[in-house]
């Protein structure tokens, strides 16, 4: 069994109550109780604890932000905690069919992270994706039309929750083989760099995929050509049922580059998320790639199929959630800062609940896909993509 206490305090060093004290830098402004927040105020947060570098100056902790975004990053990441608890309904009323992994415990990574970069730079991730498109823009009803299986999904209703994709604006999806997407990454970002593009990729794995020998090929191709690749560990301390100390004799992640730079993050702080993205992307654009390994945390199990209690305790799972929740983290900064009131609060997730809920009966109402589709964006338009019988001798079908 994973050390309960690590993982509890592994990024809060103090109470959560002290720790408030010392994030606030700024002085709050007491008149500022509406939404109307000042997009140019300035506000300094420290982050949760300090960074820890891997061959390279680790950035500063103070972070800056806005009251604007402030607010936003706790509208963002209670919009996605409650998709998420949606998307557990939907499945469980199967309306939801096949694979679905959920994200909540994890919103800080995709906030931060998205907070720090622009659509011109590139993420690519696994088959925990929902919160991923969101954070590029991606609506809530493409999301659930697409668990659904329904038309107006982000992948037409034919990737389901492992394939979401937003190709305009930089995500390309939405994986099911562990690692695989880490490749691909350094593909996009070897584009980037030959395309002269100043723009970076953020290829995103879990603990377990860190352990496996494409990671470490693709990293090296990456090295020596210095592509602008960010490889985004998001330490959950689980693949699957399996601990990280079950898995890895080093897990270090940050450190696994060897000869590449790492940095570990507090991935449930979305300021320290942010910030470090910020370093990383300034980083890979002049010296090549680096390794980020964001301390996270799954509430669900791995999937639906798994109840996410036999290979871990109840109070490792409540543990996390009472010291270092991201939300609850963002909620108390608001407060701190006097942005909102908790009534104020507790009324924007009941909107959200709505939103939610609205987009969820708008989907139901998206039509399933024609089954013509089934042959369709499968293979590059206009290659001739022939099909041979088992004999290889006569064409059966030309796919369009
Ligand atoms: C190549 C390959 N091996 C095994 C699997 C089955 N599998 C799916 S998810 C998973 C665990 C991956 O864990 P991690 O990388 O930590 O990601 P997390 O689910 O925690 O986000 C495994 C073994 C797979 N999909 N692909
Ligand atoms: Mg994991």
């Amino acid at each position: 069994m994973m050390n309960l206490t690590k993982l509890i305090s592994s990024a809060s060093s103090s109470s959560a109550a002290s720790r408030s004290k010392t994030l606030i830098s700024s002085s709050s402004s007491l008149l500022n109780r509406s939404f109307s927040t000042d997009d140019s105020k300035v506000l300094t947060i420290e982050t949760s604890i300090p960074f820890t570098a891997h061959n390279c100056e680790p950035p500063s902790r103070t972070v800056e932000t806005t009251e604007k975004e402030l607010l936003g990053f706790f509208k963002e990441m209670a919009l996605m905690r409650r998709m998420e608890i949606a998307a557990d309904s939907l499945y469980k009323s199967k309306l939801i069919r096949g694979f679905c992994h959920l994200y909540d415990g994890q919103e800080a990574v995709a906030v931060g992270m998205e907070a720090a970069i622009t659509k011109k730079d590139c993420i690519i991730t696994a088959y925990r994706d929902h919160c991923i498109f969101l954070g590029r823009g991606g609506t809530l009803v493409e999301a659930f039309s697409e668990l659904m299986g329904r038309r107006d999904g982000c992948s037409k209703g034919k990737g389901g929750s492992m394939h979401f994709y937003k190709k305009d604006s930089g995500f390309y999806g939405g994986h099911g083989i562990v690692g695989a997407q880490v490749p691909l990454g350094i593909g996009l970002s070897f584009a980037q760099k030959y395309n002269k593009d100043e723009a970076v990729t953020f290829a995103m794995y879990g603990d377990g995929a860190a352990n496996q020998g494409q990671l470490f090929e693709a990293l090296n191709i990456a090295a020596l050509w210095d592509l602008p690749a960010i490889l985004v560990c998001e330490n959950n301390h689980y693949g699957m049922g399996t601990a990280e100390w079950r898995a890895a004799k080093s897990p270090a992640y940050y450190k696994r580059g060897d000869y590449v730079p790492g940095l570990k993050v507090d991935g449930m702080d979305a300021f320290a998320v942010k910030q470090a993205c910020k370093f990383a992307k300034e980083h890979v654009l002049q010296k090549g790639p680096i390794i980020l390994e964001m301390d996270t945390y799954r509430y669900h199990g791995h999937s639906m199929s798994d109840p996410g209690s036999t290979y871990r305790t109840r109070d490792e799972i409540s543990g996390v959630r009472q010291e270092r929740d991201p939300v609850e983290r963002i909620r108390k900064l608001v407060l701190a800062h006097d942005l909102a009131t908790e009534k104020e609060l507790k009324d924007m997730e009941k909107e959200i609940r709505k939103e939610v809920d609205d987009a969820i009966a708008q989907a139901k109402e998206s039509p399933m896909p024609e089954p013509s589709e089934l042959f369709t964006n499968v293979y590059v338009k206009g290659f001739g993509v022939e099909s041979y019988g088992a004999d290889r001798k006569e064409v059966r079908a030309v796919l369009p």
